[in-house]
């Protein structure tokens, strides 16, 4: 709790002023009067709050019920035990379907229950940045992970799970791999528009098929799945009944590249189009045993919840800042550090890494 951190503060104040009072500098003379005795008598009888009733945090993901996050909060959680935080940790998050006003409101509410701090992967761009200011202003540590604030405002910390710029070469390289040196036409199947880290992948990906290594390959298209599966499914069959000569669909989702290689699966395409992008392997195997989705890419997001609460935490309570250039300890992950985001013109990030790329050779023990 907030009142605790002020708690600490006084208790502080007092434990330094009885300590100036007692300690005798060496070149002290003798006969300076003795420090008025009523700072003794204003030590309060209450122990270090902090160390009772520890920091309630919340981890805020783009929506329940996506396996992904379900692993950040097992990595949070193994942090939060680790730490031994006697406070709360909190996982809540809105559906998908009404993602970017359930996450304004939990972090409105959020702030209005005095949370010490609140862990959000962002999913409403750049329109939660007046909730996300508002708790700031409250005194919460408010940091990202998965997704960041567009404009880092109210953001103090990104958690980035692998560098951005690199996300968009690792999927030109997968298109590139799977359409074969004669090149071909490839869409993407992103997750809804305001998802920040979606948004700055696509981008980075354009980016990248400037190279002319990739000059034979084609991205014809960028649609929507709202990382809903019913959605995503339908988007994908729309892509292949609008583009006829279409070679591969790009997802850079977990949901979405799933419900792609389902969809394709279902209607007996994947001798013509193959699936690829960001997917979980759990969710990936038998697609990718049966070549419809021959490789795709991702990280832990267990290692991404257990970072990024360890961040926090050392935020909260006071242990580091959250300014560029510090230094922490993220327990079995080691050491990291607080670095200007390249990959943004604004912001700080702490970068993760590294990615895993999948296939057929290695799905199987990573799907257990
Ligand atoms: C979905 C979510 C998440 C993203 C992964 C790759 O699960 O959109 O934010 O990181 O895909």
């Amino acid at each position: 709790m907030k009142k605790n951190i002020w708690r600490l503060v006084t208790l502080m104040m007092v434990l330094s002023m009885v300590l100036a009072a007692c300690a005798q500098p060496a070149a002290a003379p003798v006969e300076q009067p003795a420090a008025a005795p009523v700072e003794e008598e204003a030590a309060p009888a209450e122990e270090p709050a902090v160390v009772e009733e520890g920091f309630d945090m919340v981890l805020l993901p783009k929506f329940i019920g996506n396996l992904v996050f379900d692993q950040a909060y097992a990595g949070a959680k193994e942090a939060h035990e680790e730490l031994g935080n006697p406070g709360k940790l909190e996982f809540l998050g809105p559906t998908a379907d009404q993602s970017v006003a359930g996450q304004i409101e939990i972090v409105t509410s959020a702030t209005s229950r005095g949370v010490d701090a609140i862990m959000i992967s962002n999913n409403a761009g750049d329109q939660i940045v007046p909730v996300a200011q508002a708790a700031r202003d409250a005194g919460i540590v408010v940091t990202t992970w998965d997704s960041p604030i567009p404009s880092a405002e109210g953001e103090q910390v990104f958690v980035a799970q692998v560098d951005f710029d690199e996300t968009g070469f690792v999927m030109a390289d997968m298109a590139l791999e799977i359409l074969g040196e004669n090149g071909g036409k490839f869409a993407v199947l992103s997750a809804s528009p305001d998802a920040a880290n979606q948004n700055a992948w696509i981008a980075a990906l354009q980016e990248a098929l400037k190279d002319p290594k990739y000059a034979k390959i084609e991205l014809v298209d960028i649609v929507y799945g709202n990382d809903i599966s019913e959605d995503s499914y339908n988007q994908a069959l729309a892509l292949v009944a609008k583009y006829p000569d279409l070679g591969v669909i790009m997802a850079p989702t977990t949901i979405g590249i799933a419900s792609a290689a389902k969809a394709m699966t279902d209607e007996g395409l994947c001798d013509k189009v193959k699936i690829s992008g960001l997917g979980l392997p759990a969710e990936m195997v038998e697609f990718t045993l049966s070549g419809c989705a021959p490789k795709f890419a991702l990280w832990s997001f267990v290692d991404l919840g257990y970072l990024t609460y360890y961040l926090t935490y050392r935020i909260a309570s006071g242990e580091i800042k959250g300014v560029e250039g510090e230094t922490f300890d993220a327990g079995r992950m080691g050491t990291y550090t607080i670095e200007k985001d390249p990959t943004r013109d604004v912001g700080l990030r702490v970068l993760m890494g590294p990615f895993k790329v999948y296939d057929k050779t290695n799905v199987e023990a990573e799907a257990k």
